[in-house]
């Protein structure tokens, strides 16, 4: 079965922390404070790769890890940062954080990437602690964890143009006769179990990309067959090239045929049907085409058709021509009629803090504060001495947790528990 739609876990490399170390030298009796910072973690990254067209590869790789970052050394050496993890995937992949549904990378552009998990800043080595007050600090900071979270990674196939139609009627066909794609061809239904892409040179200088999509059949709207998940891939495309099998190797009734798979898309999205749609009647080579196409025609006097035999390639270039145009003529409208799923990307690292944070009144003067932003900074800290507390405390009122409990009634003298430390809220 094709996957087009994966959950998996993506975790960033922790940072390395920094380290406590003193300089002995020969001829300084105290050396100075010499531990080094830690490296950060690599940070795993999701980036387009156009000869890719499917993201089976992820399909074995429920973890995505980066690598740590070491920690520092003596001698206020750095420690080595972890490597970064890339993934690549194909053009039209969508990159969500499953438990929000936020959309953290929305791939549309070759050579786009995006930090899906940012890896951990490296803990600072005791030197770069040093102070007048203390010149020998006896503490550093460990290193920062590595995002980690769940992500869904969906592929959208961006094509320009779409084939559609019931299996077996040629769309592969087509597809390989203009462009240089090799898809599967073969006379059973559903052969093509993947949208394929390919380039297609119009000849005037123009180009684009076709999508051959698997084949549709009735209730697909409903989940028959490969059902709604490729009807998803045309909502993407600008232009519809419906393929009809005019020879009725299947039995059908191409005008049926034609019905049926209109209906589908109607029902999936009503504005599929607002889209240009192009007729392609295929198989003309076969006994009962000429018949066919000539009911066809006066049926729907109004649609253009395209009597091909794409085994062939017999009838294809005024196609190619006509789809060139119908894209130009939608270029010129410039509406997005791709499936609205490019939301800002709203992943964010650093801002926002205060949506996480919580307070809560325990009795008169007593208040219980949490936050899982806080809690990842609190995890790099040792609270060894009044030094760190301090420093631990600055970095609250930076984040704007001083704030945050003003504006929640927290008085002056309060008290603060927070994980397994309480504090006195000072508002001063
Ligand atoms: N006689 C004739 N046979 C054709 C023509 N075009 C394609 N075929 C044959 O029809 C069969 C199906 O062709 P495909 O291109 O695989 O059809 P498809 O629409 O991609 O089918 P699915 O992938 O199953 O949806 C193959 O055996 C082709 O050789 C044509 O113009 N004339
Ligand atoms: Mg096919």
């Amino acid at each position: 079965m094709f996957v087009d739609k994966i959950t998996l876990e993506a975790k960033a490399g922790d940072g390395g922390n920094g380290i406590v170390a003193f300089r002995r030298e020969k001829y300084v009796p105290l050396g100075g404070p010499s531990g080094g910072d830690g490296g950060a973690g690599g940070s795993v990254i999701f980036e387009v790769d156009t000869n890719k067209s499917t993201l089976l590869d992820l399909r074995y790789q429920h973890h995505l890890k980066a690598e740590n970052g070491f920690n520092g050394k003596a001698k206020k050496m750095h420690g080595a940062s972890g490597q970064d993890l890339v993934v690549y995937v194909p053009l039209g992949t969508l990159i969500k954080n499953s438990d929000t549904q936020e959309v953290i990378g929305d791939l549309v552009e070759v050579g786009q990437r995006v930090i899906v998990a940012h890896g951990g800043k490296g803990g600072r080595g005791n030197y770069r602690f040093a102070s007048a007050k203390n010149s020998a600090p006896d503490f550093a900071e460990f290193g920062e964890d590595g995002e980690e979270l769940s992500i869904t990674v969906e592929l959208r196939v961006l094509a320009d143009v779409g084939l559609v139609g019931f299996p077996s009627v040629g769309k592969s066909t087509l597809l390989s006769v203009v462009s240089k794609a090799k898809p599967e061809i073969a006379d059973y239904p559903f052969t093509t179990l993947s949208p394929n892409l390919g380039m297609v040179e119009v000849g005037d200088g123009r180009s684009f990309v076709m999508a051959d999509l698997p084949g549709l059949i009735e209730f697909a709207s409903e989940g028959k067959g490969l059902g709604t998940q490729f009807l998803q891939h045309i909502e993407r495309c600008k232009v519809l090239v419906h393929v009809i099998d005019m020879a009725a190797e299947d039995q059908r009734d191409p005008l049926e045929d034609f019905e049926i798979i209109n209906n589908e898309l109607k029902q999936y999205n009503p504005d599929l049907m607002k889209r240009p749609m192009i007729v392609v009647a295929n198989k003309m080579d076969g006994d009962d085409a000429k018949d066919n196409v000539k009911r066809f025609k006066e049926k729907y006097p109004k649609i253009k058709v395209f009597e091909t035999i794409t085994l062939i390639n017999e009838g294809l270039q005024p196609l190619l021509y006509e789809i060139g145009d119908q894209l130009d003529e939608e270029k010129n409208k410039g509406e997005i009629l791709s499936a609205p799923i490019s939301e800002e990307v709203v992943f964010t690292f650093d801002e926002k803090p205060k949506d996480d944070f919580k307070i809560e009144q325990i009795d008169k003067g007593l208040w219980r504060f949490e936050s899982k932003r806080i809690d990842r900074r609190f995890k790099q800290i040792e609270f060894t001495d009044e030094y760190s507390s301090m420093r631990f405390a600055h970095t609250l009122r930076r984040m704007g947790v001083d704030e945050f409990m003003r504006e929640n009634g927290v008085k002056d003298g309060d008290t603060v528990i927070y994980q397994n430390i309480q504090f006195t809220f000072i508002d001063s």
